[in-house]
């Protein structure tokens, strides 16, 4: 069976690293007791254990080290992804807690939540470390529940709580406390390792989702920018002839962005199309007298331009990243240019008013040089 990867998380010095070594039975993983001593993430298995573990650079308290470890997690997970490495994705998350403080779990649970949203549903297992004391346990365990509950609720796929001893700890020359709770964490883990398997497959094609949304919506703003400088340009020839190429260029750039099969005259076409709709559902007269219809406002005749050519190349990528989504989804055959059609008009027309709806008002008194950020502003928000 394929086995499932574990992200090992928390912050530094609660014991990741301890832990893994005392479920794997080895000391592969360094551990210690200085400031962040795991720096990369590794992943480890072992024969015995069905799943595989990732330990994580320690998450501290600080914005800045937060940010490296966060970023560490995307980047494995988007690398991963790229590459279909399943013996890499993740599956399950092992969120550790510092058992013996009892300190800012909601910090701790906001920070959770971020990492969590990388995949869709992620089971979670939060893991208190170093539960030496047996009446702190019951406590600690019960707290953690409350606080899920108070601020999480709906929101952290939270399976089970289990506190741990990975390694004996001596209280002092009489009493020693022997380790524990790691049966119970490789079962409760055992047992979510189904469930983590299944949801991981929506979780890897939402990822791509976003990751080819996200390099689309790049092609898109920096389309829309040029189309302002272009719509500027006081030649009336100027906007077809030069902004056509330009948004039948964004149409092949997003159609490569989602790998779409299809020739290049079949991509021509459905550049065609896209753009073809834009002028007959909205065109730029319609934006024009949107764009004019705010009242109290004097507009420059070439700011004016700038804003229609910007929006409808901002509309056309916009629309040509859903079409080629679907597309690449398997949701619609790339030879339905009836359904492309209708549904281009459809959203040019619901869009266009957005646009107008954003712009209206910021228009006055600004230049041609800012309308370009102003509606990839605009785009930026529709997409979110
Ligand atoms: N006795 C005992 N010591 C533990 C236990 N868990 C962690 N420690 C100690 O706590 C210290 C930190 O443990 P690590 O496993 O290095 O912590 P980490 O979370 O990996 O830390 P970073 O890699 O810095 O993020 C070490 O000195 C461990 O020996 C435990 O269950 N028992
Ligand atoms: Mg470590």
């Amino acid at each position: 069976m394929e086995k499932a990867n574990v992200l090992v998380m928390g912050n530094s010095g609660t014991g990741k690293s301890t832990l893994i070594n005392a479920v794997f039975k080895f000391d592969r993983a360094k551990t210690g007791g200085g400031p962040a001593v795991t720096r990369e993430m590794a992943i480890y298995e072992s024969e015995q254990i069905p799943f595989r573990a990732i330990d994580t650079r320690g998450l501290e308290y600080g914005l800045l080290e937060q940010m490296k470890t966060k970023n560490a997690i995307r980047k494995w997970s988007k690398e991963s992804v790229k590459a279909h490495n399943e013996e890499r994705y993740i599956h399950l998350i092992w969120y550790c807690l510092d058992g013996t403080s009892k300190r800012i779990f909601k910090k701790n649970l906001e920070t959770l939540k971020q990492v969590s949203k990388l995949w869709k549903d992620i089971p979670i297992i939060v893991v208190l470390t170093k539960s030496y004391s047996q009446t702190e346990r019951l406590e600690n365990e019960a707290m953690i529940r409350a606080a899920i509950d108070n601020y999480m609720k709906n929101s952290l796929n939270v399976k089970a709580i289990v506190s741990v001893v990975a390694q004996p700890y001596q209280i002092n020359e009489a009493v020693i406390v022997p380790p524990m709770g790691l049966e119970e964490l490789i079962g409760e883990t055992n047992n979510v390792v189904p469930e983590a398997l299944r949801l991981s497959e929506h979780a890897v094609t939402d990822f791509e989702r976003r990751i080819k949304r996200g390099n689309a919506n790049a092609l898109t703003a920096a389309a829309t920018v040029s189309a302002t400088l272009i719509g500027a340009i006081p030649i009336p020839i100027a906007d077809s002839a030069l902004l056509v190429p330009l948004q039948s260029g964004l149409v092949f750039g997003i159609a490569r962005t989602y790998g779409v099969k299809k020739d290049d005259s079949g991509i021509k076409n459905i550049a065609e199309l896209v753009i073809q709709s834009g002028m007959v559902s909205v065109g730029a007269k319609t934006l024009l007298s949107g764009l004019k219809a705010v009242p109290g406002i004097n507009i420059a005749a070439d700011v004016l331009n700038a804003a229609v050519a910007g929006t409808i190349t901002a509309i056309v990528g916009q629309v040509a990243a859903t079409i080629m989504e679907r597309v690449d989804s398997g949701e619609v055959s790339v030879d339905d240019l009836d359904w492309m059609k209708k549904f281009a008009e459809n959203e040019f027309g619901k869009l266009a008013g957005n646009y107008v709806k954003g712009l209206g008002g910021s228009l006055d008194g600004k230049g041609v040089k800012d309308i370009g950020k102003l509606i990839v502003r605009i785009f930026e928000n529709l997409n979110r």
